[in-house]
């Protein structure tokens, strides 16, 4: 029936809550779109903890490169049920199922324009949290601190310290999300400096138990480097292509747009590490074939010839000295490297197994070396073997551990593992290496023992089937040796060095790495450095 026969309230009425209604149902139809979008779900569920730009608060920044190491399903299943022993909350019941896959989806996706990170963002983060003045001068417990270890527990995102003689922990602390990387220590022993994938750096005073400084000094992170006197500290980046560099308060002193020498291209950085001998930071970049030493001698024209600083490219170009790159040109880009005992010399290779020894004072490469799939040269070690010395690198692509003559790059002995590994340890007191077979599914339960002498396995330590049991760290005078069992209800286990036999269990969650502070300042020829 018309409205028009009906009285005009009523049929004004009518309009008004057809009206109504049209405008509720637009909102509805307007709201169940926002809600099903991935960014207001975001916005509305995930960005008070992990920003609303996605570069992480309280909470990880979640961008692919950040996310890289865990899988969209695990993902989906984190944002479901939440995180134990974390602030991450179980979404489950808030987010429907579908709306959590298009949000992890979501995240998944680069944020364009790439974001930024300058230098006032980097200034702008830094935390002083204690005053260095209320510092004890002296270690605020009994244990020898030249014997502590810290346990990374990426579990539950802390740092465990341990008394390195009674091998109990004397101290616990929260860390920022996913440390990665060695801690790096100052050659007292009192200072060491933290990396977290998210770009944070911490400064954490060892005798006092407390952390001193943070800083962000970019949003993807690998790797940090420090001075043995603690006032230079260098960071390598992914995202955004910068090298930054920090004084020893966690001040910047500057942030290096990381290119190739024509400004063109610009990189990722591998990562970077000091040099003592050399007084620098030495950098390997992941999309130009150049790698950089950075000079932290404020009297760089007095170090001795051998050590050339004065070199002028061009015009314009980056001229070499107290904190600016000196580039040597490669025909490879270097993923990751290895210090030959004397810091001249540098094993690398790039992602695709392109193995080069470069010269850092010749500036160019000087010798192939014969490495297939993906050795990881960052956990290589050395030793003398035969009246040579030798170094040795695990490989994530193939079940080796390669032996290299340090002498005429030659490999001595492909030694068959398990499976791909991570990590290579051992201690010049001990004639073992340890070896992890990380990579691979059967035997990541089990740890390999080399002879350091005969180059062959002599031993299988293992966990239960589908756990895994990696790296390595020897006490201060190699009597035993500290294996991670790497799960969540996981544990520190401490073998004899000798007998290989256990000797004790620490609880842990998720140790993933562990570092002797007198291992790591000595730089022990069987640790990582
Ligand atoms: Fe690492 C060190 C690169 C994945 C645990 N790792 C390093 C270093 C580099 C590196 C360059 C040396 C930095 C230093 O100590 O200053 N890592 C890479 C990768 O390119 C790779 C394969 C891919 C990536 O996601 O970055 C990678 N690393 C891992 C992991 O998945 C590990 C097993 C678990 C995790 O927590 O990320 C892992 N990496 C470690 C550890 C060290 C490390 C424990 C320090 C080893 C040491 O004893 O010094």
């Amino acid at each position: 029936k018309s409205t028009q026969t009906l009285p005009l309230p009523v049929r004004r009425a009518l309009i008004l809550s057809g009206f109504l209604f049209g405008a509720a149902l637009a909102l509805h139809v307007a709201d169940s779109r926002a809600a099903e979008s991935p960014q207001a779900t975001y916005q509305q569920h995930c960005a008070a903890c992990h920003g609303p730009d996605r570069l992480g608060a309280t909470g990880p920044a979640l961008l692919p490169e950040n996310l890289a190491r865990l899988r969209k399903e695990e993902a989906a299943t984190v944002v479901r049920d939440g995180r134990t022993a974390t602030q991450m909350p179980p979404f489950g019941a808030l987010i429907p199922q579908d709306q959590i896959a298009a949000l992890v989806s979501w995240i998944y996706t680069p944020v364009v324009p790439a974001p930024a990170w300058g230098e006032a963002d980097i200034r702008a983060s830094r935390i002083a949290h204690v005053d260095p003045a209320t510092l004890s001068a002296k270690p605020v417990f009994d244990a020898d601190p030249m014997n502590l270890f810290l346990v990374v527990e990426t579990g539950d995102h802390h740092v465990s310290v341990l008394d390195g003689d009674k091998l109990e922990r004397i101290h616990r602390f929260q860390s920022r999300h996913a440390l990665h990387g060695g801690p790096k220590f100052t050659a007292d022993g009192r200072y060491v400096f933290f990396a977290s994938r998210d770009g944070w750096i911490t400064k954490y005073d060892l005798w006092n138990l407390k952390v001193v400084t943070e800083i962000r000094a970019g949003i993807n992170t690998r790797n940090v480097a420090v001075s043995p006197d603690g006032k230079h500290v260098a960071v390598a980046n992914y995202l955004p292509h910068t090298l930054v560099l920090l004084d020893g308060d966690l001040n910047l002193l500057k942030s290096i747009p990381v290119t190739d020498r024509d400004g063109k291209t610009s990189s990722r950085v591998s990562a970077v590490y000091e040099a003592t001998p050399r007084n620098s930071f030495v950098a390997a970049l992941k999309d130009v074939p150049e790698i950089w030493e950075i000079s932290y001698n404020r009297h760089a024209e007095e170090i001795p010839t051998g050590y050339v600083h004065d070199f002028k490219y061009r015009e314009g170009a980056f001229v070499p000295g107290y904190l600016n790159p000196r580039r040597t040109t490669l025909a490879d880009p270097l993923d990751d490297f290895f210090f030959t005992q004397d810091y001249s010399t540098v094993l690398g290779a790039s992602r695709d197994g392109v193995g080069q020894v470069v010269h850092l004072d010749v500036r160019r490469k000087i010798a192939d070396l014969a490495l297939d799939g993906m050795p990881h040269l960052g956990s290589g070690i050395s030793w003398d073997w035969q009246g040579r010395r030798v170094m040795a690198s695990t490989n994530l692509k193939a079940a080796e551990v390669t032996v290299i003559d340090l002498k005429d790059w030659s490999v001595v002995k492909r030694i068959p593992t398990r499976g791909p590994g991570f990590f290579l340890r051992s201690h010049e007191n001990s004639r073992y290496a340890f070896v992890d077979s990380m990579m691979s599914r059967e035997a990541k339960n089990t740890l390999q023992v080399i002879d350091k002498q005969t180059l062959e396995i002599v031993k299988e330590l293992k966990a239960a089937p589908g756990q895994t049991l990696a790296h390595i760290e020897f006490t201060r005078d190699g009597r035993y040796a500290l294996a991670s069992l790497w799960e969540m209800d996981g544990a520190l286990i401490v073998y004899d060095a000798k007998t290989l036999e256990e000797v004790k269990r620490l609880p842990m969650k998720k140790p993933v790495g562990k570092y002797n502070v007198w291992n790591k300042i000595t730089r022990e020829e069987g640790t990582s450095h």
